[in-house]
């Protein structure tokens, strides 16, 4: 490791003990970042790296709720404000049993650079609690919710602070939240992203992260004369950016073979057509079921406590989770010929699994670059509030590809090697560093 990469993660590691996932996003950054700083000093000498590592504002707070037998149960909740140099703290809020301090300051820090790369208008911050909606039932998920925001509404506000969706907060969860802001406050205001239409939301927003780590592919396979059109493709998960992936993929002319959830994968080699997915929807949206019943559903095979990316495929789409590509796995799907990775989940390759396709040279779009489409449309919902105006879905999808098809420029200019060939890491990490350390510079010792 370059010796200034280690001096500086010494440090981090330090002063955040036990943060492993935050200490792996950093050092991620750090990596593309420390050459590039050294080269331009004047983010040196205002320690701007070392601030952006350091929350602006960590928010730890008790959930206490009602269960259905009338039993109390207490969760914790968090805000993380990472930083605003550019914008209101603006990320999502995530509902599962792992979450920890660790998870969510990673995920507000890569939102940091996410969002800078968008375009818009938005500063980082993620927040959640380690509630399980696994097997709770509405009223479960309502007074939690309700509990979560009677604390959580003291934080936030349309130009403070603005939440949204992520793992196990969907559309459901983001109703009753706004519900119980609305009547705390009495005021009917964009404080949340992802909302219903009737009430604020925007069109494609549930879409958006799909379609744009999709999207996303697509400029990335056209750098190389290539479309989607023909292409195998597996995909992980089975939630809200892997169904609209599956949606878009398919729409483009590729073939998607493969879902999963936390139990395990399925593998329909005809490919997850648009019946199949509308079965899928019903299956995870309304009935809340495991993705094994899908092979049961359609004759094909389930892998049980298996992750797809043994599946032959051109292009792979990680869409479930953190670290859910090894570097053995990695390697695994280049050797069968996989030579494009569009990130729909915030970084779900580990380090290992990243060099190894630097090293193979095939096209690999991280997460802040790849998945930022879910952001920038929450980011036109807010335009849209502030507005009191509703685009078409025609309108939001166009805006949805230029971004998209911009931060793929973004990285291009900042990631394109001697050789001509296109690091992403490098691009999307510099190319979002420069707007916000230019702001901080901008705004003094703050
Ligand atoms: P959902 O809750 O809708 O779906 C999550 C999916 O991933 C489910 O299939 C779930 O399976 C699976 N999963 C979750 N945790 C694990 C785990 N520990 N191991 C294996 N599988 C797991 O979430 P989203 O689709 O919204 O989010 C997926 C990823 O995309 C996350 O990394 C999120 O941070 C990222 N993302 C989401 C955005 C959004 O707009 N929603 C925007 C940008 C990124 P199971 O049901 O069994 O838990
Ligand atoms: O990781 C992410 O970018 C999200 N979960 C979406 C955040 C948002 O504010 O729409």
């Amino acid at each position: 490791m370059d010796p200034r990469v280690e001096k500086f993660m010494a440090s981090i590691k330090a002063r955040n003990p036990g943060e492993n996932e935050f200490h792996q996003a950093v050092q991620e950054v750090a990596e593309s970042l420390i050459p590039f700083i050294e080269e331009n000093p004047k983010y040196k000498h205002a320690k701007i790296l070392e601030r952006i590592a350091e929350p602006e504002r960590v928010i730890l707070f008790r959930v206490p709720w009602l269960d259905d037998k009338g039993e109390i149960q207490i969760n914790k909740g968090y805000r993380i404000e990472m930083n605003s140099a550019i914008g209101p703290y603006k990320g999502g809020l995530r509902f599962h049993p792992t979450v920890n301090l660790g998870i969510l300051k990673f995920l507000a820090f890569e939102q940091v650079f996410k969002n800078s790369l968008t375009t818009l208008p938005m500063g980082g911050g993620k927040g959640g609690s380690d509630f399980d909606p696994k097997g709770k039932s509405d009223n479960e998920v309502m007074r939690f919710c309700q509990s979560f925001m009677t604390e959580l509404s003291r934080h936030i506000g349309p130009n403070t602070d603005i939440p949204a969706g992520d793992i196990g907060v969907g559309g459901r969860e983001i109703g009753y939240l706004f519900g119980q802001y609305k009547r705390l406050r009495n005021e009917f205001t964009g404080i949340l992203t992802g909302k219903g239409i009737n009430w604020g939301g925007s069109l494609i927003r549930p879409e958006a992260t799909g379609y744009g780590a999709t999207y996303f592919a697509q400029n990335m396979l056209e750098t190389r004369g290539d479309t989607l059109k023909g292409k195998v493709v597996t995909i992980s998960g089975s939630g809200n950016v892997a169904q609209f992936a599956c949606q878009k993929v398919t729409e483009m002319g590729g073939k998607v073979v493969t879902l999963s959830d936390s139990s395990g994968y399925i593998y329909d080699p005809a490919g997850i057509n648009e019946d199949k997915l509308a079965y899928v929807m019903e299956l995870k949206n309304v009935r809340r079921g495991r993705i094994k019943e899908y092979a049961e559903k359609y004759g094909v095979e389930y892998f049980e406590g298996k992750r797809p990316w043994d599946i032959k495929c051109d292009v792979a789409m990680p869409n479930a989770t953190e670290n859910e590509i090894s570097g053995e796995e990695a390697k695994e799907l280049i050797r069968n010929g996989c030579y494009c990775v569009s990130e729909g989940a915030n970084m779900p390759s580990t380090p290992d699994a990243i060099t190894a396709y630097l090293e193979a040279g095939i096209l690999y779009g991280p997460g802040k670059a790849a998945n930022a489409g879910g952001v920038a449309v929450s980011g036109l919902e807010m335009t849209q509030n502030s507005m009191r105006l509703a685009w078409t879905r025609e309108e939001v999808d166009t805006r949805l590809q230029v971004i998209m098809k911009n931060i793929h420029d973004t990285c291009v200019k900042y990631g394109k090697q001697q050789d001509g060939y296109i690091n992403y890491v490098m691009g999307a990490n510099i190319g979002g560093f420069i707007k916000v350390a230019d702001s901080m510079l901008a705004h003094g010792v703050v």
